[in-house]
């Protein structure tokens, strides 16, 4: 229920805290950093090194064919999943789910979230009740949003919660408030072993409480 968010430039950086660090991680999401500083291909090359899958954390936002060429390019490299923004639009957001398994966001982790995301999160609720996307990227440094969120959404969409760790979210507390799975990025790919900050944050979620 780990996902490591490998926002760094380089391959080889990335390659060996994706390898130091899989033991313990149900997927590795990367973003804009590690696409634009290592290419495309890195997403074949993390798969093949760990067997995990990829989530390309792209945040697409555009008109629906800008959408799907980009969607199209990034599952043909590999990826098993995407992330999209909501805002767009359905027919933007059914454009990326045509390609392969999508992801929206309802609301995103960080203060100014609150400025335009989080009035609008109802109805990107809504959205993703009607299109049913694998998941929805939700707060995890907001855990009563988490909850809400939860309450709202249908019960076979997961939740993927970012904010835990450098942005103050509680892995724990977002999943009592119901999210799947967190996602944590330089708590642990900036620690002085990945593996060990990893592994200690699996052991404090498999502890019985
Ligand atoms: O703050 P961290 O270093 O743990 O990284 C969080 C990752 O999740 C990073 O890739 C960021 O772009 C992504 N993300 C959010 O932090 C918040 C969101 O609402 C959505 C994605």
């Amino acid at each position: 229920m780990i996902i490591l968010a490998l926002d760094v430039y380089e391959r080889k950086r990335a390659l060996k805290i994706a390898e130091e660090t899989k033991d313990y991680l149900w997927a590795i999401k990367i973003n804009w950093p590690l696409i634009l500083g290592s290419g495309i291909g890195i997403i074949g090359e993390l798969k093949e090194k760990t067997g995990l899958p990829v989530i390309a954390d792209l945040k697409v936002a555009d008109i629906p064919n800008t959408n799907k060429l980009i969607a199209k390019k990034v599952f043909d490299n590999g990826a098993d999943y995407i992330i999209v923004h909501g805002f767009v639009g359905r027919d933007s957001v059914r454009a990326v789910m045509e390609e392969g398994s999508t992801i929206i966001v309802v609301e995103m982790s960080h203060p100014g979230a609150e400025e335009f995301m989080q009035p609008i999160t109802d109805r990107l609720i809504e959205m993703a009740n009607e299109l049913k996307p694998f998941g929805v990227v939700a707060p995890g440094t907001r855990p009563e949003r988490i909850r809400y969120i939860r309450e709202k959404l249908d019960g076979d969409i997961k939740i993927f919660t970012p904010g835990i760790g450098a942005q103050g979210g509680k892995a724990k507390e977002a999943l009592k408030a119901g999210a799947d799975y967190i996602i944590v990025g330089r708590a642990i790919y900036n620690a002085d072993n990945p593996r060990e900050a990893v592994k200690s944050l699996w052991g404090e979620l498999n502890a019985e409480d």
